[in-house]
C-alpha cells in the first residue's frame, strides 16, 4: 500500500509540537546547514538565532564532529549497553565529569533531555530507598517548568498545556511558584533583583507534606522553554539551603543551560550552587546525535554500590545508553568546545548581546526583555483575544526574512550558536527589529 504514497507526501509524519495542518499547507524545510546558517529547500539562507532547538552550540556541520561520526559508524556501529561496553563511552564519561562541579564524578547516559529527567527522578527515589528512607517519595517541581515530555518530566513540569491532556500523571508531586514578576523586574539585564523570597515557598510546601516524605526538588537554573525566566539573585542559593536543611535532593535540569549557554560549562558553576543531580542532553553532542547524561554526586552513586557484586545495582537503562556513535560525537563535540573556548565564550559576548537585545525596547508591543549569557527573550503584548498569535506571526515573518527565532506563547526566545560573531549578532537584531517594526 505504501508504495502508492508519493515520497514527498507530508501526511504520514505526525510532527512533534507542530501545528501539523498549518505546516503542511506551507511547509518550512531546511536542506543544509553550515556554521551559523541554514539553507532552505528553495535555496534561501536563514541565520540560526536558536541553535536549532537550543542544542547546536558549536554551530552546524562542524568538521571534527562530522568526521568522528563517520569514522565511528564504520568501525563499531553498536555495542550492547547492558553488561557490555566499549571504550569511548568511558572516555566520554571521564571528560564529562572533568567539566562538572567538584564531587559529581559519575554520569548515567540517556538519549534525550526527557530521558535524563526521568532517569534523574528515578535515581532520586531509588537513592532514598537504598539509604533506608523509602518514605521519601514526593517530587517537587515548579510552575511553568519544562522537564521534557515523558511521564515523570510532565508531572514535575509546570506548563499547563503540556500536562492537561494526560490524566493524573505521577502522584505525590507538588510545585513551587514560578519567578516571573514582570511588574517588578521588567527589562532587567541579567539576574533580577526581586523574587529570591519565592524560594521560601519551598519551605512551606515541604512543611505541608512533612519534609521527611520529600525525595527531590527539580528546577531549571534558567527556565528556557517557558519563555526564559532568569533566576532572581539569591534564589537558587536559597533553594539549596532549604533542601540541605531537610535532606532533600536538589536536581538542576541543565538540558538548555549545560555546555556553555550562559558562559560557564554548567549553570551550577555560573551561579555557584551545586546540585545533587544534574540532567543534560542537547549540547552534549551539539544536537547532532541524540544523547543525554545525568550527573550525580559521588555519594549518591556510591550508595548504590553495595550487596553482592554480581547483582545489578540500579534497574534502569536504555538500549542506546552510551551508544558508540553518540559517544564519538560527544567526544568530538567536547573537543570542538575546548579548542574554540566555546564553554566560556557566552560570558565574553554577553555584554554586546545584552546591549543589542535591549535596543529593541522601543519596538511596538514589547513589554519585557530579559537576558543571561547567550540567551535572550522578548515578551510581546498579546493580541486581545488571540494569545500566541503576535509572536507566531513574528516567527513566520522572521523566517521569510532569513532569521530563525523561537516562540512560546507571546515570547520570542533567542539562543544562537556560541560561535556567533558580533557582525552576526548585528544581523540578527537588524532583522528582528524590522520584523517587530512591521506591524505584527
Ligand atoms: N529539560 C529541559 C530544561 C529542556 O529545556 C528537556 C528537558 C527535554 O529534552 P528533549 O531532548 O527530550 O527534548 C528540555 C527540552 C523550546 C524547546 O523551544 C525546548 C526544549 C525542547 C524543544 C524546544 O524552548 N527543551
Ligand atoms: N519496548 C520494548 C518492547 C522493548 O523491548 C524495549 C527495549 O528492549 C523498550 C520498549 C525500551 O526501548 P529503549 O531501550 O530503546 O528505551
Amino acid at each position: 500500500m505504501s508504495d502508492r504514497v508519493a515520497p514527498n507526501n507530508l501526511e504520514a509524519f505526525w510532527m512533534p509540537f507542530t501545528a501539523n495542518r498549518q505546516f503542511k499547507k506551507a511547509p518550512r524545510m531546511f536542506a543544509s546547514a553550515k556554521d551559523m546558517y541554514y539553507k532552505t529547500v528553495d535555496g534561501r539562507t536563514v541565520l540560526d538565532g536558536t541553535a536549532g532547538l537550543w542544542c547546536v552550540n558549536a554551530g552546524h556541520c562542524r568538521p571534527k564532529i562530522t568526521e568522528a561520526i563517520r569514522a565511528q559508524a564504520g568501525e563499531l556501529d553498536y555495542a550492547p549497553a547492558f553488561q557490555l561496553g566499549h571504550p569511548k563511552a568511558f572516555e566520554l564519561a571521564n571528560r564529562l565529569v572533568d567539566l562538572a562541579p567538584q564531587g559529581m564524578g559519575h554520569v548515567f547516559y540517556t538519549n534525550s533531555g526527557s530521558e535524563s529527567v526521568d532517569t534523574a527522578l528515578k535515581i532520586a527515589l531509588a537513592y532514598h530507598r537504598v539509604k533506608g528512607q523509602g518514605e521519601r517519595f514526593r517530587l517537587i517541581g515548579r510552575e511553568r517548568a519544562y522537564h521534557g515530555i515523558n511521564f515523570g518530566g510532565t508531572s514535575v513540569g509546570g506548563i499547563v498545556s503540556n500536562r492537561k491532556m494526560f490524566g493524573t500523571l505521577l502522584t505525590g508531586v507538588d510545585h513551587i511558584p514560578h519567578t516571573h514578576l514582570p511588574e517588578k523586574n521588567a527589562f532587567t539585564r541579567g539576574q533580577p533583583e526581586h523574587g529570591a523570597d519565592l524560594a521560601d515557598t519551598l519551605e512551606r510546601i515541604v512543611a505541608l507534606h512533612d519534609p521527611s516524605t520529600v525525595a527531590a526538588v527539580i528546577v531549571e537554573p534558567v527556565a528556557g522553554s517557558t519563555g526564559v525566566l532568569i533566576p532572581p539573585k539569591g534564589y537558587l542559593q536559597r533553594l539549596r539551603e532549604i533542601c540541605d536543611k531537610h535532606g532533600i535532593l536538589l536536581i538542576f535540569d541543565e538540558v538548555i543551560t549545560g555546555f556553555g549557554r550562559i558562559g560557564a560549562p554548567f549553570a551550577a558553576e555560573y551561579f555557584g550552587v551545586t546540585p545533587d543531580i544534574m540532567t543534560t542532553a542537547k549540547g552534549l553532542t551539539n544536537g547532532v546525535i541524540p544523547m543525554g547524561a545525568v550527573f550525580v554526586r559521588d555519594e549518591i552513586h556510591d550508595a548504590f554500590m553495595h550487596g553482592p557484586e554480581h547483582m545489578i545495582e540500579f534497574m534502569h537503562g536504555y538500549t542506546y545508553s552510551g551508544n558508540p556513535i553518540a559517544s564519538a560525537a560527544g567526544l568530538a563535540t567536547l573537543e570542538t568546545y575546548q579548542d574554540e573556548g566555546l564553554l566560556t565564550r557566552a560570558k565574553e559576548l554577553s555584554p554586546y548581546w545584552e546591549e543589542q537585545l535591549h535596543s529593541l525596547k522601543d519596538c511596538p508591543h514589547v513589554i519585557d526583555i530579559r537576558n543571561l549569557g547567550l540567551i535572550g527573550a522578548i515578551e510581546l503584548e498579546p493580541i486581545a483575544g488571540e494569545p500566541t498569535k503576535r509572536a507566531f506571526s513574528a516567527f513566520l515573518k522572521a523566517y521569510d526574512d532569513g532569521l530563525l527565532i523561537r516562540t512560546t506563547g507571546d515570547i520570542i526566545a533567542l539562543s544562537p550558536p556560541l560561535i556567533i560573531s558580533k557582525a552576526e549578532i548585528d544581523e540578527l537584531f537588524d532583522k528582528l527589529r524590522k520584523v517587530l517594526m512591521n506591524n505584527i
